[in-house]
């Protein structure tokens, strides 16, 4: 029997994109979680006594500012090596050859794929033979596993490979190929990288994406993990994603439809956030919070985001005993008719409202607004927008905006917070 760990994505030393910059927030456990977390697959590695690691391309980031990154990744391999693990690395777009210029030596006996060619390295004395091929430069956009060898007879066949696979939203689509084609070339695994989220496009034979191992900011929600494949006589007899994350982070949505007033829209949001921390198994968490529902207090969360945000924050902080940190809070709650039809009125307030809604109705007249709102939004540091809105260019979105303004402004004076 043999244990393999299939990991992928790591981007060591790669900063995590959400902005926790508080008080007390944990900026060093963030600014350290992908160094946290190789060490951690190479103890689980140890602990499972596994026979070999495969690395299935963007092990790096991008090129190595200094040479620390690559000590650290040293001093792991290195470990993993002195307990006769075998340790196989095929490039991926972001540390493909050409990009990452500033290599250090590996430990002894670390296997690095060829990138100019496919190739087989046969490990007889674990009864597994690995075939892949790395990237030679960035954008690699032929098949590459069109030309991946034959399976060796008698040995446990894998393939590596970092692809887009048929494409995949939000991943570059790079080195294209078919599940079709992947399972037909005879080999029992593909290890393959590339795509952020574990998934298994194929179970006969196992073509399998581990996903990152450590979420980088909202974009990469919930747990993340490495795969863990255990063999007997030359078969796959398992496999399983094990959550290896130091630092998680997670959407939390409070539905606070009906809430009569603030206290108790925020109680719930105290429950949902406790529920969170539960699922996090112990780990640091770190949430984006979104109210919706029609609720009385709809005008009163919308009207100073900030406040919202700090109240929040100061909830987790207690609900969390340090383990829980705030990135944002979004309001996206409704009125629910009780504050009575404020546009009906025959007052200021009536006629903002009426011109905000026709404007919101408006994609056409939304859109000659649209030039000087965007020198606006690329002035805003990356990761700002949701990454699920396509921005200004999108009606839907500035509809959205035009809605929080109203309610933002109504709140502010004090309109409708209450029924008159
Ligand atoms: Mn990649």
């Amino acid at each position: 029997m043999s244990v393999i760990v299939h990991t992928a994505d790591v981007h060591l030393d790669s900063p995590l994109a959400g902005l926790l910059d508080y008080e007390g927030a944990p900026k060093d456990d963030v600014r350290l979680a992908t160094r946290r977390v190789l060490t951690k697959i190479v103890d689980l590695a140890l602990d499972e006594r596994a026979d070999m690691m495969i690395i299935a391309g963007d092990l790096y980031d991008g090129d190595l500012r200094d040479a620390n990154t690559a000590l650290f990744l040293c001093a792991e391999l290195a470990r993993l090596r002195r307990a006769g693990v075998e340790v196989v690395i095929a490039y991926g777009n972001h540390d493909a050859e050409s990009v990452v210029t500033r290599r250090l030596p590996l430990p002894d006996g670390v296997t690095v794929m060829p990138t100019r060619r496919p190739g087989t390295v046969s490990f007889p004395r674990v009864g597994i033979a690995v075939h892949g091929q790395g990237y030679g430069r960035r954008d690699v956009l032929k098949d590459l596993s069109a030309a991946y060898p034959e399976p060796v007879e008698g040995l446990l066949n894998i393939g590596v490979l970092h692809t887009a696979a048929t494409g995949r939203d939000g991943h570059a689509p790079y080195a294209p190929c078919s599940v079709e084609a992947l399972a037909a070339r005879g080999y029992d695994y593909w290890a393959l990288g590339h795509v952020h989220e574990f998934e298994i496009l194929c179970r006969d034979p196992w073509i399998v994406y581990p996903g990152c191992p450590q979420g980088r900011g909202l974009r990469e929600c919930g747990a993340k993990g490495v795969v863990l494949i255990e063999t007997d006589n030359d078969r796959i007899v398992s496999v399983e994603s094990r959550a290896v994350d130091v630092v998680r982070w997670e959407r939390v949505d409070v539905d606070v439809a009906g809430a009569a007033d603030r206290d108790e829209a925020l109680g719930r949001v105290r429950d949902a956030l406790a529920a969170s921390l539960t699922a996090a198994e112990g780990r640091p968490l770190a949430c984006r919070v979104t109210l919706a529902g029609a609720c009385p207090v709809d005008r009163s969360l919308g009207a100073r985001p900030q406040q919202l945000t700090d109240e929040v924050r100061a909830l987790a902080l207690d609900v969390g005993a340090g383990q829980l940190w705030i990135e944002g809070v979004r309001c996206a709650t409704k009125p629910d008719g009780s504050t009575g039809n404020l546009a009906a009125r025959r007052d200021p307030i009536a006629r903002l409202l009426v011109d905000a809604r026709a404007q919101a109705s408006d994609p056409e007249a939304l859109r000659d607004r649209v030039p000087s709102l965007g020198d606006l939004v690329r002035m805003l540091p990356p990761g700002t927008l949701d990454a699920e809105h396509a921005g200004p260019d999108d009606a839907a979105w500035l509809a959205d905006r035009v809605a929080g303004a109203e309610r933002l402004i109504l709140g502010r004076l004090g309109a409708g917070t209450e029924a008159p």
